[in-house]
């Protein structure tokens, strides 16, 4: 892609107003090359603790938004609340609300769709998992995933896609270089002959599942990976800033 390298920490459903403010504590002491777009995605209610303390040039992501227009739907955040308090960025997709959650490729597909009308960038998460990989259909699994969210949105402009592998999420087992970067580049062929090739040019592609501070130099080497989408290794704010400056 030719935007900035982007690096995401995706907290899940981690922390406590104590350990927040440590991680917060320990992103503000870090040093942060510049030319890296770096975002945090803190569980939804500690959005703002991390927002009123953050001053390390980091934008907050959430990790999830409802599917249109709040009302009643119990339990949900809507993309009009998250622009509200100041959140400008939301996950979509990620494997875990797919695969545990039960969230299909059209719903994700809308819900992109929602919270980019709604001027939130997006960061798009697609990925096979193990079964699939061994049935050879990494690729089918990953465009489905892609065309639903084709099917919905009017442009990408404002879409991170986030490739995980989901056998590599949380696992410690992470895609080699060349695992990840082979299935990049069919996304990013994908997208030129499916939504343009100005989009495919400009589109970042990150990487997620078990990326650290070891195995990220290797990964962002490779020409299709524009950055990472980072779950354990976010909850440390060091090894965090070793990634965001991997590049
Ligand atoms: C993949 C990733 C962050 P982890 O889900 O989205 O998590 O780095 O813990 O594998």
């Amino acid at each position: 892609g030719t935007g900035k390298f982007f690096v995401g920490g995706n907290w899940k459903c981690n922390g406590t107003k104590d350990s927040i403010a440590k991680l917060v504590g320990d992103l503000n002491a870090s040093k942060l090359e510049d030319g890296v777009e770096i975002i945090v995605a803190p569980p939804f209610l500690y959005i703002s603790q991390v927002k009123d303390s953050l001053t390390a040039p980091i934008q907050i992501s959430a990790q999830n938004s409802w599917v249109g227009k709040g009302g009643a739907f119990t339990g949900e955040i809507s993309a009009e609340q998250l622009k509200d308090i100041g959140c400008n960025w939301v996950i979509l997709g990620h494997s875990e609300r797919r695969h545990i959650i039960g969230e299909t490729n059209e719903f994700t597909g809308k819900k992109a769709a929602y919270a980019l009308e709604q001027n939130l960038k997006v960061i798009a998460c697609v990925g096979e998992k193990l079964e699939e990989r061994e049935a050879g259909k990494t690729f089918d699994v990953c465009y489905e995933q892609l065309k639903a969210f084709a099917d919905e949105v009017s442009s990408w402009d404002n879409i991170v896609i986030a490739y995980e592998p989901v056998w590599a999420i949380g696992t410690g087992k992470v895609a080699t270089p060349q695992q990840a970067q082979e299935v990049h580049a069919a996304i990013r062929e994908w997208m030129a002959k499916n939504v343009s090739p100005e989009a495919a040019k400009k589109v970042r592609i990150i990487y997620g599942g078990s990326v650290n501070g070891k195995n990220c130099a290797e990964l962002a080497k490779q020409e299709d990976i524009d950055g990472f989408l980072v779950g354990g290794a976010s909850l440390k704010g060091a090894e965090f800033a070793t990634i965001c400056n991997s590049v």
